[in-house]
């Protein structure tokens, strides 16, 4: 990626030092992530009203991109600031015009939004609470309402919010103006890392020439990525559930912890009911835990004739605030599942669960990494035909709305932060893994209480050779485990197994192999002797279940070759195929999944391996199957056939999907 950046010496540190200064700021402030982060429902005591569409849009093409700070855009309309253009939201900016510069830009763009408060959440004198809401922005936010800052956040992918109730009070009527400064440079302590490198060569490049370096393999969209917006709650609110379940053939446990904010005096009640709606569990108080006989368990797609169940607790707040009665209603779906590893095992209610499943992406033409529901919802279509019942959300957490449907439909998930491209050794010191402990608080905050969730992940292939990674991942995996006992945690490797200092602290071992296309590439027939290796090195070692998290060759769609060759499809399945014979022979003994390297298509970097992006997908990025995807699919369902656990009712939706 490059951009000219017309500024002088001055002008690139100024560049450079916002970030850094802000992300900092953002580090000390956010050590221990405070306050629940509850999805925006709506609910007889809340409101919600979406601000997606079209927002105005201003890149700052200053020469040390701080324009729009000096000239405090923030506090008029951006219109009035110089030229705008209309940005949609949810997406990524990069794609959307044919600005060259803009596909390709660093540094803080501006978008702004006007919009309406409803009259009724400014009647009451602040007994209703107005929060602003981001789904995600990449990568570092700041918001200001009316001019006045409300919130700053760092990182992409993860939710954040504001309570703006004062400043809407203030100017009932008016148009409320929402003006976001959104920055894209990674840098050694970002996750995921990146660098800017100054081209200082005269000869060679022009003046305040810099390229953004990363060491990942996706391109790296920025925007408002996911759904902007307002929701009310009442001034004393629920603010936080964590659920987690254990369970019995006959009886289940709910366990319950609701956190309140706005008063001490308040009551809390809850119930529980199953999906005809029937009470099957009532308690109360702020902890504890509620008995269901004869539970429906949350299963797997494919594992049960019901996948997915899961029931719904309304939990119901009152209290007196300023002598005012206050209510506050929240549901939360939940799905009462187990989980446990052995050493040879994943299993789930008990049941061993095999990992049939992909890797995805979220990317897409024009839209790049914003929400869209129509390919959402598409995509769940191809899981479900390809009879994949999981996926690791690589390399970063996906969208809540998508969690959702994982939640709905029993896809296994994976979850991973946005711990990518760890490479290099300054990445590894406590400014690093400072924001990498607050990166999980907020991820599991998020998503703790999602029955899909299996597993946490905190990296994919970081340089776990490297000394410093044996603290790194000590405390970073102690810190998640803290976090959330319930769920096993590990990292993705493609380090050698005798170096990796990660691996000793991880449940499941985790591991990417491309042999015969990085390695040997053209050969093959070294797949079965190197794969069978790779596993039995590594269970020697340590002796816990292997993922082969993983594998893959890229094609292109339409090019042929037989005997097979490098990115024609025949390659592509002739190399799964190969994969696949020593998965068969290794599920037997401790491999506990496989997941292909990708569900679809993708776009990168420009570089000479690359062809459009990343070419690994059994899918194109429009979502059309190469051959590799029948491939898959015949395999996937037999597995999931020959599976003790699933009815024989399963077997009939080969024939309906
Ligand atoms: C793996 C990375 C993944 C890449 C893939 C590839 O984890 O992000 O896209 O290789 O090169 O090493 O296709």
């Amino acid at each position: 990626m490059a951009a000219a950046a017309p500024c002088g010496v001055a002008g690139q540190c100024r560049l450079q030092l916002l970030v850094l200064v802000a992300a900092a700021a953002a580090g000390r402030a956010a050590t221990a992530v405070r306050g629940g982060m509850l999805y925006p429902r709506e609910s007889p005591s809340r409101e919600l009203k979406e601000l997606g569409g079209i927002w105005s849009f201003r890149a700052d093409f200053s020469p040390g991109r701080d324009a729009g700070f000096e000239q405090r855009w923030y506090r008029q309309p951006l219109r009035q600031t110089g030229p705008v253009v209309d940005m949609p939201v949810p997406a990524s900016f990069n794609d959307i015009t044919q600005d060259p510069h803009l596909e390709n830009y660093i540094g803080w763009v501006w978008y702004e939004k006007e919009v309406l408060i409803p009259q009724r959440w400014l009647q009451d004198d602040l007994s209703t609470r107005v929060v602003l809401r981001f789904g995600s922005a990449h990568y570092y936010s700041i918001v200001w309402v009316n001019g006045v800052q409300v919130v700053e956040h760092e990182g992409g992918h993860l939710p954040f919010e504001a309570d703006i109730s004062r400043i809407v009070q203030r100017s009932p009527g008016v148009l409320c103006r929402i003006t976001v400064a959104l920055n894209n440079t990674l840098t050694p302590h970002t996750l995921p890392p990146g660098s800017i490198q100054y081209m200082n060569d005269r000869t060679r490049y022009p003046k305040n020439y810099f390229v953004q370096n990363t060491r990942f393999d996706f391109f790296n969209y920025a925007g408002i990525h996911r759904p902007v917006v307002l929701y009310t709650t009442p001034s004393v609110y629920i603010d936080d559930i964590t659920v987690t379940t254990t369970s019995s053939e006959s009886v289940a446990m709910v366990r319950y912890q609701i956190s309140v904010v706005g008063s001490e005096l308040y009551s809390l009640s809850l119930s529980l009911r199953d999906q005809e709606g029937k009470v099957v569990a009532t308690g109360d108080g702020p902890s504890g835990e509620l008995k269901v006989p004869n539970p429906n368990l949350w299963w797997p797609y494919l594992m049960h004739e019901n996948p997915g169940y899961r029931y719904f607790l309304e939990v119901k707040m009152q209290a007196q605030a300023s002598g005012v009665p206050q209510e506050d209603i929240y549901t939360l779906p939940v799905g009462i599942r187990t989980v446990h590893v052995t050493s040879t095992q994943f299993l789930i209610n008990g049941k061993p669960f095999y990992f049939h499943g992909v890797n995805k992406h979220e990317d897409a033409d024009i839209r790049g990494k914003g929400l869209d529901w129509a390919l959402i919802v598409k995509d769940f279509n191809l899981l479900r035909w390809l009879g994949a019942n999981s996926f690791r959300t690589s390399h970063y957490p996906y969208a809540e709305e998508i969690m959702d449907l994982c939640d709905t439909y029993g896809i296994v998930v994976i979850d991973e932060c946005p711990g990518v491209g760890i490479k290099m050794p300054e990445s590894f010191g406590n400014k690093s893994l400072q924001h990498h402990l607050v990166v999980m608080e907020e991820l599991i905050r998020r998503d703790k209480n999602r029955p899909s969730v299996v597993m946490w992940s905190v990296a994919n292939e970081p340089a776990s050779e490297l000394p410093p990674a044996a603290y790194y991942f000590k405390t970073l995996i102690a810190h998640t485990k803290a976090l959330d006992p319930s769920r096993p945690v590990t990292f993705v490797s493609d380090t050698n197994y005798a170096v990796d200092h990660g691996a000793p602290y991880v449940d499941v071992i985790c591991v990417n192999s491309y042999f015969s296309w990085y390695h040997d590439p053209g050969h093959l027939e070294v797949i079965p002797l190197q794969l069978t290796a790779q596993f039995e090195n590594w269970y020697k070692t340590y002796q816990k279940p292997i993922i082969q998290s993983e594998y893959g060759a890229d094609s292109i769609p339409g090019l042929h070759s037989d005997p097979p060759a490098m990115f024609s499809e025949e390659y592509q399945k002739a190399m799964l195929k190969e994969y696949h014979s020593v998965f068969d022979k290794k599920r037997k003994e401790y491999v506990i999944g496989e997941l292909i390297w990708n569900f679809a298509d993708f776009m990168t970097d420009q570089g000479t391996t690359r062809v459009l992006g990343n070419k690994k997908g059994i899918f194109t990025r429009q979502r059309q199957p190469k051959s590799a995807a029948f491939v898959l699919r015949e395999r996937y369902w037999k597995i999931a056939n020959e599976s003790s656990c699933v009815p024989p009712i399963i077997k009939s939706h080969i024939l309906f999907l």
